[in-house]
């Protein structure tokens, strides 16, 4: 049976990054003081009460069902939450990111930070790695994204715990987890799944009548995954939305599926709508 090994916020970096390189994930209890996670629920209480589950401007028809129909899913974190921000300065999480990118970059980059509030009845999600994204870039090649799930809610077997695959991340590209292959990271709130994008996982399946499995998850990706001219600030959104719609695809406001999302989505709609 695989394991997932559990270890303190305490822990020596060092530790972590060894049972990172060995497994592709690592869950670090206590990595939240209780007053952060309080003060987290209670800023994405507000923003949850808000939103409906599901995609409102997919990207894609197949990114539908893979981020969820009873899945609340919130991105722009970073202008939303002030205390996501201290989060993004996570000790682990920064260390864990110089050790496994630094070698392979000048800087590394916020990728995405997501709420995923997991609802009842929801089925579990696909497997995948997250680096699939930029799959179209072939092995065999150096980590690319470095990540951490927070649970702020308990994560539980039945309330849909994520699921992991110990070793994945070594595998390659075309092989499949069996059953008996997948662990799920059940810990406590405060706690967090730290992994590499090359790490077969996925949400769980959320098999009860009325919990809300929270987490949140935020990863940062070598500098160089993205286009030379940063166009969103060299270009105001006004004149871009007179533009012709093959310019404004052009100008990186048509996601590459995941990739470059705004809402989860695609862009096109902010275009589209009035400020
Ligand atoms: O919700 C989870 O536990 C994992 C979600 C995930 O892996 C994803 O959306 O890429
Ligand atoms: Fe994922």
């Amino acid at each position: 049976m695989p394991k997932l090994e559990q270890l303190q916020s305490t822990a020596e970096p060092e530790d972590v990054f060894e049972l990172l390189q060995r497994d592709g994930a690592v869950v670090v209890e206590n990595i939240l003081e209780p007053e952060k996670l309080r003060q987290l629920n209670q800023e994405l209480d507000n923003l949850i009460a808000t939103t409906a589950p599901g995609l409102r401007h997919p990207a894609a028809e197949r990114m539908v069902d893979f981020y969820g129909l009873s899945t609340v899913r919130i991105d722009g974190l970073p202008g939303k939450s002030e205390t996501f921000v201290e989060v993004m300065a996570s000790p682990l999480l920064c260390a864990a990111a110089d050790h496994f990118l630094l070698p392979h970059c000048h800087d590394y980059i916020f990728n995405t930070g997501q709420l995923i509030q997991i609802g009842p009845g929801e089925s579990p999600q696909r497997l995948h790695r997250d680096e699939d994204a930029w799959s179209f870039l072939k092995a065999p090649k150096h980590p690319l994204e470095v990540e951490a799930m927070f649970a702020l809610t308990d994560f539980t077997i039945e309330n849909g715990a994520t699921q992991v695959v110990p070793g994945s991340h070594l595998w390659p590209p075309e092989r499949q987890a069996r059953p008996e292959e997948i662990v799920q990271a059940v810990m406590p709130a405060g706690s967090a799944l730290m992994y590499l994008g090359s790490a077969i996982h996925g949400g769980g399946g959320n098999q009860t009548k009325a919990q809300h499995r929270r987490g949140m998850f935020l990863g940062y990706v070598v500098g160089w995954l993205r286009a030379e001219e940063n166009s969103f600030l060299t270009v105001p959104i006004e004149k871009v939305r007179h533009m012709p719609v093959r310019i404004q695809e052009l100008l990186g406001y048509k996601a590459h599926e995941a990739i470059g999302v705004v809402d989860v989505g695609s862009p096109m709609a902010l275009l589209q709508r009035q400020p």
